[in-house]
């Protein structure tokens, strides 16, 4: 289109209708985001500032009048019988879906760290072995390696080419490290798997939400203060939180996190964590002059606490009667 004139777009508009050219074909030319109406939006800035106005006006009276013979024309067209399922319309459904508990959670979880300064990651669920062991401090025949019954995914096509489905959500830190500089303060929310026998408390395929914070500062108290922040926030006042020595490759040292709610004897283990490795900074190409902490929990355990459920099978059950309590 060389001037932007609207006689010459209504001209080209009523030859088409004279000539009887089908109203899909009219929308196609004048009405799609690249038809001849949009292209004369975006060149509005070309005319005279106090001409726009006016022009602007005409082109949607215009646009209008297309769409009117487009909308009137179109189904008298219509040839091809499209099969529809019948669908009761949304308005006399008598129930309506929601987010499930663990998205509810999640959401919930990114919730509260985002107040507290971090911001959200995001990595791959199948990955290497180098991104979901050996970059963590994990080099093959390292006894930890047993620590995550691993489901393997064989690429036929490349047999050489080993991948896995995550084990846990600690390759996001690596992926994170590589792409970006420190100061680092993330959390990674995810779909972990393990090929292990499912009870109450475990599942063959959970979620864990990963948190890395590093900078030149942070010590284990500034660890022990974010994650007493972070349960304040999510559980009753008086729950308590310990902290347990363990051992963790890409941590040293190393904690599991235990939660005992209010009137409870009993605690339940809901995160591992630990002050960053030295070699997990090296491999992810970080300065080991910074430091920090990384723990990884686990969503449906802290589901379970939070709303009493016994069993974690429930999650994935499907059962109406327990997905319509939340
Ligand atoms: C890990 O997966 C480490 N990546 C955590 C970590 C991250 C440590 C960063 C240090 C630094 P672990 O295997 O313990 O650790 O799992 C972490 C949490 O996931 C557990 O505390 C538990 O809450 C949850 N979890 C573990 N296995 C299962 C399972 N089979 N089903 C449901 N939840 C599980």
């Amino acid at each position: 289109m060389d001037n932007l004139n609207i006689q010459t777009i209504r001209d080209e508009f009523q030859d088409m209708r004279d000539r009887s050219v089908s109203a899909k074909q009219i929308w196609q030319t004048f009405l799609s985001r690249n038809g001849r109406i949009s292209e004369a939006f975006n060149r509005i800035g070309e005319l005279e500032s106090h001409t726009r106005k006016e022009f602007g006006q005409e082109l949607n009276a215009l646009k209008q009048e297309i769409q009117e013979y487009v909308d009137a024309n179109q189904e008298t067209e219509e040839q091809t019988p499209i099969d529809l399922l019948p669908v009761a319309p949304i308005e006399v459904a008598e129930e309506r879906g929601h987010l499930s508990l663990i998205s509810q959670t999640l959401y919930e979880i990114q919730d509260v760290f985002e107040r507290l300064g971090f911001s959200v990651a995001q990595g791959p669920q199948m990955e290497t072995e180098w991104f979901n062991f050996d970059a963590l401090n994990i080099p093959v025949d390292h006894p930890a390696r047993d620590m995550w019954d691993t489901i393997w995914v064989e690429d036929k096509t490349e047999p050489e080419h080993q991948y896995l489905m995550r084990t846990h959500t600690s390759p996001v830190q690596i992926h994170h490290m590589h792409n970006t500089k420190p100061p680092y303060r993330v959390i990674a929310p995810g779909v972990v798997y393990r090929y292990e026998a499912t009870d109450a408390t475990h599942e063959t395929v959970f979620h864990q939400v990963e948190g890395l914070m590093v900078d030149d500062v942070t010590t284990i108290a500034t660890f022990k203060g974010v994650m007493q922040m972070f349960f304040r926030h999510l559980f009753p006042v008086d729950t308590e939180m310990r902290l347990r020595p363990s051992y963790f490759p890409f941590t040293e040292p190393s904690f599991e996190i235990d939660i005992r709610p209010p009137g409870s004897e009993e605690w339940l283990e809901i995160a591992g964590a630990g002050m960053v490795h030295k070699n997990v900074l090296e491999n992810a190409g970080v300065d080991t002059a910074y430091q920090g902490f990384a723990f990884g929990m686990g969503v449906e355990r802290i589901i379970m606490l939070k709303h009493g459920i016994d069993d974690l099978r429930h999650f994935h059950a499907a059962d109406l009667r327990f997905i319509q309590q939340f």
